[in-house]
């Protein structure tokens, strides 16, 4: 796909729906701020103009690939708060390509300290050896100060570039990059690859498994998914943060990209459609689904989970015949999520006196994720109809 081609648009969300203003403050390298130190923290990092303002700005501000040609350069460290309430909470920051950890104002262990993931975006349209020797020491500083961080790389702009060429630059990359980390003593480090580029859905399919290490439940809600799909005759389910079109999770069938895309562009829709026709408040709420009949005998069924999440589904025709189980199935879906977040909430805000005394009477003092499992998986099994 080149920069000309038109058919393809990532901005159609209405602003309105968007996480909010964008925070253009910069941070000096000392970086201090108030809200998102208690977020984990997502670094972008990699050389000048390797494209890391334009991901931020194409995955979580709908700004279109095109206009990304007029962003200007980075100059300081740019912090921008992802809170949408949902199980999607964190905050990006990203970093001038010039950055330099000698600098004695660079406080390593501020920047890496609460650092969940650090994106490290490779351009690979160019000459890549000073890229991975950069990422190399970056990875030296960041793994000394917080060794939990989980690295990716992001091979950028592969658009336009032949499968051929993607997978011997991956290849290449990934061998390098390895061999590098291993000469430093990094084995243990955990370390992912992803083929990105903004022309495309593949950097939201990519930042979705980056988030989605970030989520304590993902489990809970894959096995909800699962539970979900395997009772309702439904072939894929996607759970998606609308703003971003990111997915939170999914079952545990293997994702292929068409069907990614598909049900992004649903959403699109949906939303084009919702906010065009209804009224400010109620464009998008826990009532708005949709059904998309394709030409080969499969069903796309959206449904509205809360106002910042949606399930996809993909399912054959002939098992929508008894959508009645499955909207019965969906709701109590639904309600398991909500318990979900009750439960997360619970467990970031610090019980009071009283609180604590009620958990110790109930025996139940314990809420950590694991306990949240099997809870949610009973509750889903106990309500679950069954399509027989
Ligand atoms: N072909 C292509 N160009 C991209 C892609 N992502 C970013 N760019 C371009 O790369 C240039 C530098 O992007 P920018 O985000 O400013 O890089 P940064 O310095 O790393 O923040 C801009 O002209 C973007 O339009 C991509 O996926 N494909
Ligand atoms: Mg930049």
């Amino acid at each position: 796909m080149s920069y000309e081609d038109d058919d393809y648009h990532v901005d159609t969300f209405p602003k309105e729906y968007g996480y909010g203003a964008f925070d253009q403050d910069g941070l000096d390298s000392t970086g201090m701020c108030s809200d998102s130190d208690s977020k984990p923290r997502i670094l972008l990092m990699g050389l000048r103009r390797s494209g890391k303002s334009s991901i931020q700005k194409v995955v979580f501000h709908k700004m279109s690939p095109n206009e990304t040609l007029f962003l200007e350069s980075t100059s300081k460290i740019v912090k921008d708060d992802i809170n949408n309430s949902s199980f999607v909470q964190f905050s990006i920051w990203d970093f001038p390509g010039q950055i330099d950890f000698i600098d004695p104002t660079f406080d390593s262990d501020m920047i890496f300290g609460n650092c969940g993931s650090l994106v490290f975006v490779i351009d690979a349209k160019d000459d890549y050896n000073e890229a991975l020797t950069k990422f190399k020491n970056t990875v030296i500083k960041a793994y000394k100060v917080n060794p939990r961080i989980k690295f990716e790389v992001f091979i950028h702009k592969v658009d336009g570039i032949s499968d051929d060429t993607k997978m011997e630059s991956q290849r290449d990359i990934h061998q390098r990059a390895s061999d590098d980390l291993a000469d430093a003593g990094l084995t243990q480090i955990h370390l992912s690859f992803h083929l990105t580029s903004i022309y495309d859905h593949s950097i939201f399919e990519a930042f979705s498994k980056v988030v989605q290490k970030l989520i304590p439940q993902l489990p809970t809600l894959e096995n909800l998914l699962n539970i979900f799909i395997s009772n309702s005759g439904i072939e894929k389910a996607f759970l998606f943060d609308v703003v971003s079109k990111i997915y939170i999770a999914t079952d545990c069938s293997p994702v292929d990209m068409q069907s990614y895309e598909l049900c992004c562009d649903m959403i699109d829709v949906v939303i084009d459609l919702s906010s065009i026709y209804s009224s400010e408040e109620d464009a998008f709420d826990n009532q708005s689904s949709s059904l998309i009949k394709l030409n080969n005998n499969t069903i796309l069924y959206l449904r509205e989970v809360n106002k910042f999440l949606a399930l996809v589904c993909i399912l054959r025709e002939e098992n929508f015949n008894r959508q009645g189980v499955i909207d019965y199935n969906f709701l109590c879906f639904r309600d398991a999520i909500s318990e979900v977040f009750e439960l997360r909430m619970k467990s970031q805000k610090l019980p009071t006196v009283d609180e604590r005394q009620e958990y110790l009477m109930n025996g139940d003092e314990d809420s950590d994720d694991e306990n949240m499992d099997d809870d949610d998986e009973n509750l889903v099994n106990s309500r679950t109809g069954k399509i027989v």
